[in-house]
């Protein structure tokens, strides 16, 4: 029986609805007990199935219903459950219990997908992730829905439909499967310049990330902090992983969909299993209402961020996740997330992607899970009881006492009571609102390009490169001319060095745009808002780049030995106690998955054998010491396998730690024709050589010296 590590409301409202089989007898979902599972009811041993076998029926019928529509976009996800706890009180800014206690701890669910492919798709697509929080709180379910970046590519929730029409798969012969890299996506966003800057985010390395451990969580609106005394501060929402935030380079991404599209996937469920707990910082950026207009950009506006320069995060909570669902179906696919789940305290801003997503999640919940009665699904339900007059609806689970559904009513005594704001009764913030009936977009959305070039400007040098070559292979897929064209020129507007770069690389020029048109507010002069093309204030953030992310843990990270019989047993034990002394999981590679005899006549038990994986798995290789071992390694069916497990991890920028007697190896390997130290390799020769290593791989790669790795190999 699976034990329940969590003790909390959510969990043990879940325990009520958890079924074990062990020891039980098969029934019918009547509950009759099932004598024979194996054949069905025939008129003789070989006649025709008889239409009374019952059994028969309902087993067929159940499983011809057993799908639901997939979600319309973020279809491919892995979810867990966890815990909140509140480590700065926001009782100054928020009357949100949840975030007024300090040390409360609140149960959350936590749902990671990819947005364009479908269910089956590879987790390694490069693509916007999702990173969806159900906090069960006291007082009702609050989800924050957000994304692993922290802008997106529309200002209007009246473009979401086209904007994801674009990206998915083209309707005449649904081709590409979970890739942006196709004709429509591209046009689309060539003629939407508001998407600039979340195509720099797309284009970095952070749609590849290593793990969904290791990826930021930002809920992108303004949202609205109202205290007790009724003030509102605007807040942005931060999840900062403490793990840092990493990526894979796109190369490796692309064989890791070959070896493991399931690879995040794995990655989340085995830290948890193996009581690595994941773990993000909850941070808040806080405005003063105020201070509304004291940027250069509009805080209403989803393509834009708040510099972390200019409002520093303030950390204020822990996120872990330390419980697996049970059931995938029951729980992660049933999970039904809205932004617009609020609780007293915290409250919408007039941004109009976030006013479209408020209509849009119930909606689509009732085409995906079939009833208004989706919140009784137990993954759903708030800790708190419900009580209301709506009733009845298909899969009506709860039991409402009484004779009146309605309110007001004498009948009931007047029950359920409203209730007043004093005792956690919602009211929506009051705000005055004016205006005329208007279908138009505010001039104060008109910058596109400012916070494109912030992004860029921050990137290292690796990491521009990255984002060049992400947008020289995705454009190069794209068979129009004029669209890798158009593309070009919207780059123009955010580095000519950038521009100019993917236009070789695609036999395109580099042309000036004229202004295009779709997001003009009808009464704008073209060529004045043209001029208006500024810098940002913030010309460049540290927060922006991953070059400047945590790099001082190994807690987690996979390395691969390499090793054959004979291998030295004693420098594997003392590196591998080393290496998880640190937190990080070490899995044998041998030529078989036969026991490898040690020199000291010990066996060692490989989970992988040369060819069933490829160092794109790991972090991390040691190439284990021992003469012998090196021999049957440098075998010829064996070494051209090392070798491309050196090569490949070598070209990947990974840490590569080459053992005693390794040298025949070494020489034989790409990493033989370095000219220059590099710190991501360990020799025989190393002082310390498990401390170099240890340090190597927490720096995650030596993106400096990618050039230089990949044109020796
Ligand atoms: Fe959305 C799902 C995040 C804009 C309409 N969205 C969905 C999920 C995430 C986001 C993480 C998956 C939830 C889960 O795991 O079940 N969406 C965002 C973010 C956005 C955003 C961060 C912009 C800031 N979304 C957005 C708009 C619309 C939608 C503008 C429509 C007007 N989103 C949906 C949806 C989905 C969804 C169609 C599909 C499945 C679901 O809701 O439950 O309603």
């Amino acid at each position: 029986m699976k034990t329940n590590e969590q003790n909390n409301e959510k969990a043990d409202q879940l325990k009520w609805h958890t079924t074990y089989n062990e020891n039980e007898k098969l029934t019918t979902n009547q509950g009759l007990k099932i004598n024979n599972n194996q054949d069905s009811l025939k008129a003789g041993e070989r006649g025709p199935t008889l239409l009374e076998d019952f059994i028969l029926r309902e087993k067929i019928t159940h499983f011809d219903h057993e799908r639901i529509p997939e979600r319309v976009v973020h279809a491919r996800g892995s979810g867990a459950h966890g815990v909140f706890k509140l480590t700065k009180s926001l009782k100054n800014y928020t009357k949100a219990k949840f975030l007024t206690e300090v040390g409360k701890e609140t149960p959350v669910f936590v749902r990671f997908s990819t947005v364009a492919g479908s269910k089956g798709s590879t987790d390694l697509a490069r693509d916007v992730r999702g990173f969806a929080v159900k906090f069960y709180t006291e007082e009702g379910n609050y989800d924050l829905v957000a994304n692993n970046m922290p802008v997106f590519f529309i200002q209007d929730a009246i473009k979401f439909p086209d904007l994801v029409h674009a990206v998915k798969p083209e309707p005449d012969n649904e081709i590409p499967q979970a890739a942006s890299a196709h004709d429509t996506f591209w046009d689309f966003i060539s003629l939407m310049p508001e998407s600039m800057h979340m195509i720099m985010w797309l284009m970095s390395d952070r749609a590849i990330p290593r793990s969904l451990r290791m990826m930021e969580g930002f809920g992108v609106h303004s949202f609205k902090f109202i205290n007790d005394e009724g003030k509102v501060h605007f807040v942005k929402f931060h999840f900062k992983p403490r793990l840092g935030v990493h990526s894979v380079a796109w190369n490796e991404a692309q064989t890791i969909s070959g070896v493991d599209p399931d690879f995040h996937k794995r990655d989340l469920w085995e830290a948890i299993e193996n009581g690595d707990y994941p773990e993000w910082d909850l941070g808040v950026q806080l405005i003063p209402e105020e201070d509304e207009d004291r940027f250069d950009f509009d805080l209403l506006d989803p393509t834009k961020l708040v510099p972390e320069e200019e409002v520093p995060v303030e950390l204020v909570g822990t996120l872990t996740l330390n419980r697996n669902p049970d059931n995938f179906f029951a729980e992660t696919e049933q999970i039904a997330f809205h932004p617009g789940h609020i609780v007293p305290g915290i409250d919408f801003t007039n941004d109009p992607l976030l006013q479209g997503r408020l209509f849009s999640y119930t909606d689509t919940q009732l085409s995906r899970l079939g009833s208004p009665n989706f919140h009784e699904i137990p993954i759903n339900r708030s800790i708190n009881t419900v009580h209301n007059n709506q009733r009845d609806g298909h899969m009506r689970q709860q039991i409402v006492k009484g004779k009146s559904s309605y309110d007001p009513n004498s009948i009931g005594m007047g029950c359920p009571f409203q209730a007043m704001m004093s005792e956690g009764g919602f009211t929506s913030h009051e705000e005055r609102v004016s205006g005329a009936k208007i279908r138009q977009r505010s001039k104060s959305f008109v910058d596109h390009y400012s916070q494109a070039k912030l992004f860029y400007n921050s990137q290292s040098t690796p990491e521009k490169i990255h984002l060049q070559n992400a947008l020289i292979f995705e454009l190069s897929k794209v068979t129009h001319p004029k669209i890798r064209e158009r593309v070009v020129g919207q780059l123009g507007y955010i580095d000519m060095f950038l521009a100019w770069r993917v236009a070789e690389k695609l036999g395109v020029e580099v042309k000036q745009l004229e202004w295009p048109n779709q997001s003009i507010p009808a009464d704008a002069d073209p060529i004045e808002l043209q001029s208006q093309e500024r810098e940002p204030n913030t010309k460049v953030s540290d927060a922006l780049s991953m070059k400047n992310t945590v790099k001082n843990t190994i807690k987690t990270r996979k390395i691969g030995f390499i090793m054959a019989n004979g291998v030295e047993a004693g420098t594997i034990y003392d590196l591998k106690e080393k290496l998880e002394k640190e937190g990080a999981k070490t899995e044998i590679i041998a030529p078989s998955l036969a026991p490898v005899r040690t020199n000291d006549g010990t066996d060692l038990i490989p989970k992988h054998s040369l060819t069933s994986i490829r160092s794109v798995c790991f972090d991390a290789l040691y190439i284990c010491a021992g003469e012998d071992a090196v021999k049957e390694l440098m075998a010829p069916d064996n070494k051209q396998h090392v070798l491309h497990f050196i090569n490949e991890a070598y070209k990947h920028c990974k840490a590569i730690y080459f053992g005693e007697n390794t040298e025949p190896l070494y020489q034989s390997s790409n990493v033989a024709l370095r000219k220059h130290e590099d710190p991501g390799i360990i020799t025989w020769d190393d002082q310390n050589p498990a401390d170099k290593f240890i340090n190597a791989i927490a720096q995650h790669r030596v993106w400096d010296l990618e050039l230089e790795r990949n044109t020796q190999s």
